[in-house]
């Protein structure tokens, strides 16, 4: 299984004290809602006390009925049946009451539970979800780089819905019982004191016993979630890479690898589990055991006459069993707690990754630009120590057509990254039109850059939405000239629904040369100034090649274009050819001046000559 590594090893950065300062403030961003759900529920607890204390009071009633002598009935709230009621009509009056009290919770109880789904499915989820992604839309390639699609998916889906958790779960449940178990236990403490102390004594060990398992299960749950990280991986890599999966006949070993992870998250979720069912036995024996001493210190009471046999007694059992039902769900909140801990740090993590890439505090937004660019001294590596681009030094003057050449792993595409600004360089500046990049403001810049990349991502719509991607106020008539120019109109034409034919996913209906030639169509509709084509002949065939060089040989007319290549086809149209050996530049010039310099480039060029030649006699 694929460890996900953290983006903070700044671990004190999570620690509980400080999650739980965050969680906090997000309950407070929401304190409307929440004091409203606070308040429905204080409501109904006092209308279950209600409830108790008029089913006591009909008890004495009846008692008092059948036996003169035992204790007259206290009325609550101050009320007295008239004098002429018989006790038959005063309970009859007393049960109607009671099924009123009850029809009113019931009422209450529906919207509490619609008030509560309305905070946290209706506001806090949604909140942060939207704010996640954004963060995630924004962040650098290297988070990308770090993180695994999948852990990602999973933050975005159950750990938010887990740091909600902390709301609803934690804070209205956790108040809701304080209270609770205030009231009750003022309300016993009224009825009989030292009896409330005995059968409470058992709240002792039933906290000590939550807190206890809420710090063993904590861990546990951490794992859990990193368990099933891998596991989604698995999956989804599985999906997405199912042609090479079928093509390497690598199903049962990716079925063995799954079942490995499914075990370990079966495993795992055994072991919380098991946890889960030591603890609950122990907090309902617990509470089993006060309503023992209910009944033995309570027995023992009453044979002092301490106590009177009667209503009051019965509310007090009913009181002492929900009291310790409420204790016992310590472990349900406890549960949260921990569970909302666990989930709340991998939601911030994402949320506190620095944008690596970002616009300075003012950023210069520039009009269009000539396209003359420059890298002085550049030096980069994906990892500062081990630099891939060795203090790189050339221009680029407006109009002009650059070939990129060099061996695979050179450092091709991280020099194109770097133009578009995806990341920035260590040391050394790039310059566009004699501004700094790192001045300008990225989005106005990025928007007049076109991008051809080795293979192009397609999205699951229609050809003309895939051509406008960039440019979604762009007609019809340009999206057609923008796909003429990429010589992308015939075969789109001959497609089921022209323009309209809605693309599998990634673009899995068409073939390597049409996809291109769709993503060129798309990188030239934004009529960029700066044209940046990565090997996008890599994957076609001599004919679709030529077809793709002769488009591009108009469509870079009039933009500084870059391409990388290792055909000679594309290359020889090029002004000026840089090329790069293990990061550095070694080689400059023409075509014709590099085929006549002993170096890497006139290697290729006679391989790919004498190949030609092969080919044309094995032809003829
Ligand atoms: N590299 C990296 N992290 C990335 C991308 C690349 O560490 N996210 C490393 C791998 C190579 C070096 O950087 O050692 C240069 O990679 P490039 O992708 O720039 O190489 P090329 O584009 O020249 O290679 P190819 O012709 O195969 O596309
Ligand atoms: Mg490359």
């Amino acid at each position: 299984m694929s460890d996900t590594p953290s983006l903070h090893t700044d671990e004190s950065r999570y620690s509980t004290a400080k999650l739980l300062r965050r969680l906090l403030a997000l309950a407070w961003q929401f304190r409307v809602d929440c004091l409203l759900s606070l308040a429905l529920s204080i409501i109904l607890l006092l209308l279950g006390l209600v409830g108790l204390q008029l089913l006591g009071t009909a008890i004495d009633v009846i008692r008092h009925a059948l036996d003169p002598t035992a204790v007259p009935p206290a009325y609550p709230f101050g009320w007295k049946p008239p004098a002429n009621w018989s006790p038959l009509h005063v309970v009859t009056a007393l049960s109607l009451a009671i099924v009123a009290q009850a029809v009113l919770r019931s009422v209450l109880t529906y919207s509490y539970n619609m008030t509560t789904v309305r905070l946290t499915q209706g506001k806090i989820v949604p909140e942060l979800r939207g704010k996640l992604y954004s963060k995630i839309q924004r962040l650098s390639f290297r988070f990308f780089e770090v993180h695994g699609s999948s852990s990602i998916f999973n933050r975005l889906t159950g750990d938010v819905q887990n740091t909600r958790l902390f709301v609803d779960g934690v804070i209205l449940q956790g108040l809701n019982m304080l209270i609770t178990l205030a009231a009750y236990f003022l309300y016993m403490w009224k009825i009989q004191a030292s009896l409330t102390l005995a059968c409470l004594s058992v709240t002792i060990p039933l906290a000590l016993v939550t807190h206890y398992y809420s710090n063993r299960l904590r861990p546990g749950y951490q794992k859990n979630r990193d368990l099933y990280d891998g596991l989604v991986e698995v999956f989804s890599q599985s999906v997405l890479g199912i042609q090479t999966v079928k093509g390497f006949a690598a199903e049962s070993d990716r079925i063995k690898k799954f079942e490995t992870g499914n075990r370990a998250v079966a495993s795992q979720q055994q072991k919380i589990f098991w946890d889960l069912s030591v603890f609950t036995p122990i907090t309902h024996f617990l509470s089993q055991l006060s309503l023992v001493i209910l009944f033995a210190y309570g027995g023992w009471l009453y044979v002092q006459g301490r106590i009177p046999l009667g209503g009051g007694l019965v509310v007090f059992a009913g009181l002492l069993q929900q009291f310790t039902g409420q204790v016992a769900n310590l472990s349900t909140i406890a549960n949260s707690v921990q569970q909302s801990l666990t989930a709340s740090k991998r939601v911030f993590e994402v949320l506190d990754t620095p944008i690596e890439v970002e616009n300075n505090s003012n950023p210069v937004k520039p009009s269009r630009l000539k396209g003359n660019l420059v890298f002085d001294g550049v030096t980069f590596g994906y990892v500062p120590q081990t630099p891939v681009l060795k203090n790189l030094s050339f221009t680029a003057q407006s109009g002009q057509v650059i070939g990129i050449f060099g061996m695979t792993g050179a450092g091709k595409t991280s020099l194109l990254g770097l133009i578009p600004r995806f990341y920035d360089p260590q040391q050394g500046r790039i310059l566009i039109d004699g501004m700094d990049l790192r001045d300008l403001d990225l989005d106005e810049y990025r928007r007049q850059i076109g991008i051809v990349y080795q293979e192009s991502f397609l999205f699951s719509n229609t050809v003309a939405a895939n051509i406008a991607f960039g440019s979604p106020y762009a007609t019809q008539d340009q999206i057609e000239q923008a796909a003429r120019a990429a010589s992308a109109h015939d075969f789109i034409m001959a497609l089921p629904k022209g323009y309209n034919t809605v693309l599998g996913e990634s673009g899995a209906d068409l073939s390597g040369g049409q996809r291109q030639r769709l993503a060129l169509a798309r990188a030239l509709l934004l009529q960029p100034p700066i044209l940046i084509l990565d090997d996008p002949t890599a994957s076609v065939d001599a004919k679709t090649e030529h077809e793709i060089v002769s488009a591009l040989r108009h469509a870079m007319e009039g933009r500084t274009a870059f391409v990388v290549a290792n055909r000679l086809s594309l290359l020889r149209r090029a002004d000026r050819i840089l090329v790069l050996e293990e990061g550095r530049l070694v080689q400059e010039g023409t075509h014709d001046q590099l085929a006549h310099i002993h170096g890497p480039y006139q290697d290729a060029a006679v391989l790919q000559l004498m190949d030609l030649a092969r080919e044309e006699r094995s032809a003829a």
